[in-house]
């Protein structure tokens, strides 16, 4: 099964399309867990316990484990083994590099971390995406238009009479099938949304950049009109309370947005 397929079959079954980002950060992890490496993991298994049912998919972002060096990578490389494995992981790595060595990148997260899918950045070019999409399997969310106010100084930028965001899409969609293809758009432009998501109808687009950031979850499942889409809640729901209730906040920001999202 392609991981288009997986992430079809996962969000019918769970009937949702809230994807839960998975970016522990010690300084506030809630006052019952203990501030360390160990409690990172205890903090991700108690979210993944409490929102399996209500999720297609968990993007787990890098950064947030890195940081803490090989024990960091061992408390992803744990996390991800209690994921159910009928649901989608998204490795958000932004990654690409010239081919050689993004060959190592795409080896990297899908032979030896397992991912379904990884977020890609296209400035390297499409000889720096390929080794991403050579494996034909996988979903390759690529970055579009990114939630941060910096997407207006090079995203935003008009050459001749389209912006380069969509100069990128156009190329992506011409070399790319829709079942290898996923797109990233942040919730906070709606009006790019609105003009990727009628470009490109059937891929899916990853979206980023609800609550913490203050996108508008409404508007931009208006502008989606029932296509492929998946929805990322980071902060707003694995940070809802740091008190000894947190648990049953994080249980009730996730019905929230589970109600918001579901498919039928
Ligand atoms: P919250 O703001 O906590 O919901 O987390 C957002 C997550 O999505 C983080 O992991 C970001 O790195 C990621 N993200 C964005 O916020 N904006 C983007 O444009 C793209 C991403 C991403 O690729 O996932």
């Amino acid at each position: 099964m392609t991981s288009f397929e997986k992430l079809n079959k996962i969000q019918l079954k769970n009937n949702t399309r809230l994807c839960v980002g998975l970016d522990p950060q010690m300084e506030k992890l809630p006052k019952p867990i203990p501030k360390n490496i160990e409690g990172i993991f205890e903090f991700n298994k108690i979210i993944v316990e409490l929102t399996s049912k209500f999720v297609s998919a968990y993007k787990l972002n890098f950064a947030f484990y890195e940081q803490f060096g090989s024990r960091g990578i061992e408390i992803l490389e744990k996390t991800l083994e209690i994921i159910p494995e009928s649901t989608i992981t998204i490795a958000d790595v932004k990654r690409a590099d010239i081919g050689n060595t993004s060959k190592a990148y795409a080896r990297a997260i899908y032979e030896h971390f397992k991912f379904d899918c990884a977020t890609v950045n296209p400035f390297l070019g499409m000889d720096s995406l390929e080794p991403f999409f050579d494996y034909k399997n996988r979903l390759n969310f690529v970055l579009i238009v990114t939630s941060n106010a910096g997407s207006s100084d090079f995203q935003k930028l008009k050459i001749d009479k389209k912006y380069l965001y969509e100069i990128i899409l156009d190329k992506l969609l011409s070399n790319f099938s829709v079942q290898n293809l996923g797109l990233v758009v942040g919730a906070t432009s709606e009006n790019e949304f609105q003009k990727v998501r009628e470009i490109a109808s059937e891929n899916f687009i990853l979206v980023p950049g609800i609550g913490a950031q203050g996108g508008n979850l409404q508007n931009i499942l208006e502008k989606n009109r029932n296509q492929n889409l998946l929805v990322n809640v980071g902060r707003d729901i694995i940070f809802a309370s740091q008190d000894e209730n947190f648990q049953d906040k994080i249980f009730q920001r996730t019905s929230y947005y589970y109600e918001k999202l579901k498919i039928f």
